[in-house]
């Protein structure tokens, strides 16, 4: 709303600070004009200041795990960031859904275990939408278990995600050995993982040496993690991600604000070109009166925010 700058000058004219109040904030300003690097270079240098983020283009060479490399090609193909969260009530609503977003959209995302008339031919409907459309499937599992349940959670039960899922997600709270569990029935499918690095709900534990362990067993793992989920990649503690990772961020909405459980939203143009992320996921889209619409806005929003951190 006002640069600081500006703001200590307005405070000393009033009288409200001295003089070596002010000296000292602008010191620290020029001091700290280069601030922590987004995905391969200088943040500083990246958003909005004349020098290019790593592009999406690139970052598909860059990419070791085929869905991570899949993702950058799909997203260059189709010019869009723009993850649609199917959380409707129905499968019969998400397949609807998924139908009619699908040409907006480079991913949809998936709770599949709120859908009550879930039945075993979910998958392969959804794959042949996906394939229809050239998008990919998340299922945002949040996996969380040992290394051995998780095995079975995400080939097993009732759901199989491994069978149809592109991309699954888990915390990294029980240690790397996840990552070691899901990539042991993952990998040799060519499926990819995100690492739960930061989360959007208010008062979440996801931050500081948490996220910064998060980045290191991404790099242990690079053939099968594809990236994270964040928040804020630009202000990691760890500095930039490496450009072959991808970062999705939920909680994104057309106006700042929440929800009435914890829910934090920012704007898609402050997620991809302040904070740094790549994916904007959000809920937004399927609550407005025409989904496909809003599908067109979001998608427009947020491509054009990532272009604007290329220039
Ligand atoms: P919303 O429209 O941004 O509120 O939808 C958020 C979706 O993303 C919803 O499906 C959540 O389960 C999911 N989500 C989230 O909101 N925050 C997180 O940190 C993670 C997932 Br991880």
């Amino acid at each position: 709303m006002i640069k600081l700058s500006d703001m200590v000058r307005v405070l000393r004219e009033k009288g409200r600070v001295d003089e070596e109040t002010e000296r000292m904030v602008l010191k620290f300003l020029e001091e700290n004009k280069k601030v922590a690097p987004v995905n391969g270079a200088p943040a500083a240098e990246k958003i909005g200041s004349g020098k290019t983020r790593v592009s999406f283009g690139e970052r598909t060479e860059l990419a070791k795990n085929p869905t991570g490399k899949k993702l950058f090609e799909v997203m260059v193909k189709k010019e869009s960031n723009l993850c649609v969260s199917a959380d409707v009530n129905t499968a019969y609503e998400l397949l609807a859904l998924a139908d009619k977003v699908g040409p907006e959209i480079c991913m949809l995302k998936t709770h599949v275990d709120i859908l009550p008339d879930f039945t075993p031919d979910f998958g392969s409907k959804l794959r042949a939408i996906a394939d229809k459309h050239n998008f990919l499937i998340f299922e945002d599992r949040k996996f969380a278990d040992i290394g051995n349940t998780v095995t079975m959670q995400y080939e097993g039960g009732i759901f199989r995600i491994l069978e149809w899922a592109d991309i699954v997600n888990c915390h990294i709270i029980s240690g790397p050995g996840i990552v070691d569990g899901l990539k042991l029935k993952g990998l040799p499918r060519g499926r990819g993982l995100l690492l739960l690095a930061e989360m959007s709900s208010a008062g979440n534990f996801a931050k500081g040496d948490y996220t910064a362990a998060a980045a290191k067993i991404a790099e242990e793992h690079s053939d099968f993690v594809i990236g994270f989920i964040s928040v804020n990649p630009a202000s990691w503690p760890t500095g930039p991600t490496n450009p072959a990772f991808i970062h999705a961020t939920p909680g994104v909405q057309l106006v700042k604000g929440g929800d009435a459980l914890g829910q934090q939203y920012n704007t898609p143009t402050s997620v991809i070109g302040e904070r740094g992320s790549d994916i904007i996921v959000g809920r937004g889209i399927i609550k407005a009166a025409n989904p496909v619409d809003a599908a067109r806005e979001y998608r427009a929003q947020g491509w054009n925010a990532y272009l604007a951190s290329c220039k």
